[in-house]
């Protein structure tokens, strides 16, 4: 049987299932569907069933994971340039680095709604170990299998504070929103933030399963957070690199290619870049985006400048209740 006859199968399951799910208007198409407590797109459930019933995961592979606007971007640079910097880089130069002509999204595949593209699973069987992935799946919805210590397979996970996550969001919802749907106001897309009716929410269930699963397997899972990342980029630059396998070498660091990796994937570097000031990233095979969404300000504490104090302190107060006993504070 051919994969994509074999898929046929879970394709006429998915078509039942999502008659069958709980429907809430969505922050950017028409609606968004609570599957297994995670509020998604139906092409992402799609892609969840895919990867439940599918996907061949390697010992290799290594998924960067988060909630929406952690840092994935960031994130995808910094390990693509990890990852790969022996093939595009000498130790002086990163002058040719396709993260110069691609925007990180490019260089990192979305896995939740690649999946489900055309011949997605046979391209994903044709790539080189060790695969990169980034998905902002729950935890929750990974199979067993691939979360098995002894499977070998990791994931990188990045969390923000929640009201920057809410500011950042609020905004990229504005530029990407249908317009076909009417706007979504500042005070209700609040609301639903804090009551976790949002894409890939609830925030704080997202947040906490990784952190469980990383307590529980520190080796398979690094648990990162963009604030200690935007303090000490260098710090982490060098953890990332250990955990997924390929340490920085002494040789390497006199020459300078932890600063170096900083550099290109920071910010300011990459905002200004002409292909993240006007390129696009092709999402699917229908729907591409413009890069330049993806960079906003990159600061820590501009909620500050959008919400209340009380609007704060509620975010706050949810997030305490939430985390008590987990050992997690943000
Ligand atoms: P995604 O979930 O759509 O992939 P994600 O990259 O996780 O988005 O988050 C976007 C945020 O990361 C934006 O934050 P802001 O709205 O508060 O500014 C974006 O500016 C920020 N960001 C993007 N690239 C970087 C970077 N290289 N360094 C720091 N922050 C970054």
């Amino acid at each position: 049987m051919s994969i994509e006859d074999d898929q046929e199968k879970t394709y006429k399951q998915f078509a039942q299932l999502i008659n069958e799910l709980p429907k809430a208007d969505g922050w950017f198409q028409q609606h968004m569907y609570l599957y297994k407590g995670q509020w998604l797109f139906p092409d992402v459930i799609l892609g969840a069933t895919l990867m439940q019933n599918h996907f061949k995961h390697r010992s290799a592979d290594i998924f960067l994971s988060s909630f929406v606007k952690s840092g994935t971007t960031w994130l995808k640079a910094l390990m693509f340039a990890i990852i790969n910097r022996s093939i595009f880089a000498d130790f002086s130069d990163f002058s040719d680095h396709p993260l110069l002509r691609q925007g990180p999204h490019s260089c990192v595949p979305a896995f939740d709604v690649y999946i489900s593209q055309d011949h997605a699973m046979t391209n994903m069987d044709l790539l080189p170990s060790p695969r990169l992935f980034a998905s902002h799946f729950a935890y929750s919805l990974f199979p067993s299998t691939f979360k098995d210590p002894s499977s070998g397979c990791k994931f990188v996970y990045v969390c923000r504070d929640p009201k920057d996550v809410f500011i950042s969001l609020f905004y990229f919802m504005k530029n990407t929103r249908s317009i076909e749907l009417p706007p979504l106001s500042f005070d209700k897309a609040f609301e639903l933030f804090c009551d976790g009716v949002l894409d890939s929410g609830p925030y704080w269930d997202h947040v906490l399963g990784f952190w469980k699963a990383s307590l529980e397997s520190p080796n398979k899972i690094l648990f990162l957070r963009y604030e200690e990342l935007k303090r000490e980029p260098q710090v982490h630059v060098k953890r990332l690199a250990e955990f997924m396998g390929v340490p920085i070498s002494i040789k390497e660091e006199e020459n300078g290619v932890v600063e170096k990796i900083v550099t290109l994937c920071s910010f300011e570097h990459l905002k200004n870049l002409e292909v993240n000031k006007t390129g696009m990233t092709q999402i699917t095979n229908k729907y591409a985006i413009s890069n330049h969404v993806f960079f906003r300000k990159g600061e820590i504490g501009d909620w500050k400048n959008h919400l209340t104090k009380e609007m704060g302190a509620k975010i706050d107060q949810i997030t305490q209740d939430k985390f008590t006993g987990s050992g997690l504070a943000l």
